[in-house]
């Protein structure tokens, strides 16, 4: 018999969507001590929150998160809202003992982040925060490559996260869907959106970054604000670009925007050392490129590793080796690794604490956008 985590799922938007499947599959393929119930799931629409759900087999649903949190059949709330309601939300699930599983990025900024990761250290919660991507089994690949010093001395890290989805003015901000456009939702825009993503990955990959110089450019300075219907200033970026050291001496380069037309989710990283290089792209997320300059000069070159076989990170979970998994399957790793912790005791990274740092490191990107100098991390 199963132990139950019981989970109050707080929004249905897109996250949702994909934590709940991780929560419905994840017993299909892990052998864990514990089983995920989909206790209930809270939002303020009750049409649209019944209709989610039902389709996702919530046994019951709170228009109220307060009220969620003083229910003792949840043992785990997971805040899947605007980035504006994360502390609230999290500090006080933290003072109801819940265990969180928090959306990304953190918190709106690091001083809202450094009060949750009070909070949840206070209370001795369970905590981590969904970045996805480090759980592709050829990012994870990536690190244990890394990790055992295959690449040496690390001189570069590149990353980019291009998307195309709101050039056109007419696009309102706010509201549904668009609150990622609503700097008052969202805090910021692709820099706590798509390179919160880069951060977190690059500091798993490759340690701390110590200093930034960044810009940023909002293109479309004002958008019909889908709740009031009023034109009003647009307040995220909509693009920035920054350089950065790392603590390890290395330079890194980061590019991020909404405005890369034939782009719709083009994440991609580079990372070269002085004896191999590894280099990954999410469009082709199962293949992991790796260029060893020790290898016989006459077959030297970028050898493509489809990462699939059984001794690959979690593929042995899946299907035979040679078939490949995709994006939803990373939220499925993000819950075995939370069910994984509760039967160790151990954290499951990223903790608030950790996803606290990549704060720390968007608040720099922004903060020398702002100065047009280089700012401390
Ligand atoms: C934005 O379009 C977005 O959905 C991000 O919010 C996610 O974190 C990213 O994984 C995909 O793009």
């Amino acid at each position: 018999m199963k132990k139950e985590l019981r989970i109050g799922m707080i929004g249905y938007g897109f996250m949702g969507r994909t934590h709940s499947n991780g929560y419905r599959r994840v017993n299909n393929f892990f052998d864990l001590e514990y089983t995920p119930v989909l206790k209930a799931a809270c939002a303020r629409n009750q049409e649209e929150l019944q209709k989610f759900a039902d389709q996702w087999g919530y046994e019951s649903t709170e228009n109220d998160w307060r009220k969620l949190l003083e229910r003792d059949d949840i043992d785990a709330i997971d805040i899947c809202v605007p980035n504006n309601l994360h502390k609230e939300i999290a500090i006080a699930a933290a003072e109801a003992g819940k265990m969180i599983l928090c959306e990304k990025p953190l918190a709106m900024n690091s001083a809202e982040g450094e009060e949750m990761c009070a909070a949840v250290e206070k209370a001795g919660v369970p905590n981590t925060v969904w970045y996805n991507y480090r759980r592709v089994p050829a990012v994870t690949h990536a690190k244990n490559i890394i990790d055992s010093g295959k690449l040496g001395r690390i001189f570069h890290y590149r990353a980019n996260f291009l998307q195309d989805w709101t050039i056109s003015d007419d696009l309102p901000q706010g509201g549904n869907a668009l609150w990622r456009l609503d700097v008052k939702a969202a805090g910021s825009g692709v820099t706590g959106d798509l390179l919160a993503h880069c951060i977190d990955t690059a500091v798993w990959l490759n340690g701390s970054v110590t200093e930034v110089t960044a810009m940023t450019e909002t293109f479309i300075k004002e958008r019909v604000h889908q709740e009031t219907g009023e034109v009003t200033p647009v307040g995220i970026d909509d693009a920035c670009s920054f350089l950065c050291r790392f603590e390890n001496g290395s330079l890194g380069l980061f590019e991020s925007t909404r405005y890369a037309r034939g782009h719709k989710a083009l994440y991609t990283f580079e990372v070269n050392g002085e004896n191999a290089s590894v280099k990954w792209d999410l469009h082709d997320l199962h293949r992991l490129d790796y260029f060893d300059h020790a290898d016989e000069g006459a077959l030297r070159g970028w050898r493509s590793i489809h990462v699939t076989d059984s001794d690959h990170p979690y593929m042995g979970n899946w299907w035979v080796p040679g078939l490949q998994i995709g994006y939803e399957h990373t939220f499925v790793h993000q819950v075995a690794d939370f069910l994984k912790s509760l039967e160790t005791g151990e954290a499951c990274p990223p903790t608030f604490r950790d996803a606290l740092e990549t704060q720390r490191v968007c608040d720099a990107v922004l903060k020398s956008a702002k100065s047009r100098s280089w700012e401390k991390v």
